[in-house]
């Protein structure tokens, strides 16, 4: 592995953005954060202000061009995904893009093609579960056959509150898109069709956020994944996901956090937002990537994985509008690259 440490320019400085320039500079090792750039000018600045030598833009391909930077981590918002991924495929640069890939499926192809057409494997996309210790132990156990056939995933997945900029549609292509990647990953199978139920919204949903809803995902193996979607539940961040197998079952999220006795009170606590919760994942998922950055390798969830999510997620999203039982029709089969 080189000894110099790998040079990444940031691409989006806000929540998760700045998180992530913490965990490169404080907390991972073999990197450092040699560019930021946001749409906030100032925002950028602040970010990069205390990194030694770290240049500030407002262009991602500013940022990529600037000295220093052999990688990029893209953590702008969703529709911004696509052209920034352009950009560091056109540089030959790797990189690490949050989920979604991008948030359509017709995005998440032209990201595919250009990849094809490059004939290497540049991005690893940021389903961070996968490296969640839980998730990793429940994958373990599914691939190890002493559960038997999977029958049923069942998931929760609830947020405290949504972001003011948050909509009806976004449950799926930003919230479900986890259990999407995650259902996939577990079950080595791909989604074929969806369903999606939706209760009267709760009271405390903000006007006209279609939350909670059920959504039900049908697998090529014959199982099926139910996932509550409530990102409005007001108490907390929970993910919860449960594999009903033909000879046991097994979990994750149930919980087992220490037990605080306070004000009259008895239980456990819960974290408030994914930043905790998933903190200990991010952090794998970000050195399992500088790691193998150095090693000139790309691991992790890949290209065609951000397209399939996207692909189930349009699916989704019609229908919710529907009502109906939609299909889930890829426009290509899964290209050697990806194998
Ligand atoms: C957010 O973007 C995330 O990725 C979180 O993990 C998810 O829980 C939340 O619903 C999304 O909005």
């Amino acid at each position: 592995m080189p000894s110099a440490p790998l040079g990444i320019a940031v691409v989006g400085t806000g929540k998760m953005g700045a998180d992530h320039v913490r965990r490169l500079t404080s907390v991972i090792g073999g990197a450092r954060v040699a560019a930021v750039a946001d749409v906030d000018a100032e925002r950028a600045k602040d970010v990069a202000g205390p990194i030694d030598g770290c240049t500030a833009h407002t262009d991602p391909a500013a940022a990529m061009a600037a000295p220093g930077v052999d990688a990029v981590l893209i953590a702008s918002s969703g529709p911004a995904h696509e052209s920034a991924l352009l950009e560091a495929f056109r540089r030959g640069l790797p990189v690490l893009c949050e989920k979604p890939l991008t948030p359509d499926p017709g995005g998440a192809l032209r990201v595919l093609e250009a990849e094809t057409r490059l004939g290497r494997r540049l991005t690893q996309v940021g389903f961070m579960r996968r490296y969640d210790a839980e998730y990793v132990r429940l994958k373990a156990l599914l691939d190890e056959g002493g559960l038997g056939r999977p029958l049923f995933l069942h998931c929760r997945h609830r947020n405290a509150s949504s972001p003011s900029f948050f909509t009806t549609e976004m449950l799926i292509r930003d919230s479900v898109v986890h259990e999407v990647d995650a259902a996939r990953w577990l079950l080595g199978q791909e989604l074929t069709a969806v369903q999606v139920l939706r209760p009267r919204p709760s009271s405390y949903a903000p006007e006209g956020l279609g939350d909670p809803q059920l959504v039900l995902f049908e697998t090529a193996g014959g199982a099926v994944v139910d996932v509550e979607i409530f990102v409005n539940c007001g108490f907390g961040y929970e993910v919860r996901c449960e594999a009903v197998c033909e000879r046991g079952a097994a979990s994750t999220g149930a919980g087992t956090g220490p037990v605080v006795r306070s004000g009259g009170r008895w239980g456990g606590e819960l974290p408030q937002d994914f930043t905790a919760r998933f903190a200990d994942a991010y952090d794998r998922e970000v050195q399992a990537w500088v790691d193998a950055t150095r090693r000139g390798d790309v691991e992790g969830p890949s290209t065609w994985d951000g397209y399939m999510a996207a692909v189930v997620c349009e699916a989704g999203v019609r229908a919710q509008r529907s009502g109906e039982r939609v299909p889930v029709e890829p426009a290509l089969e899964r290209p050697g690259l990806y194998a």
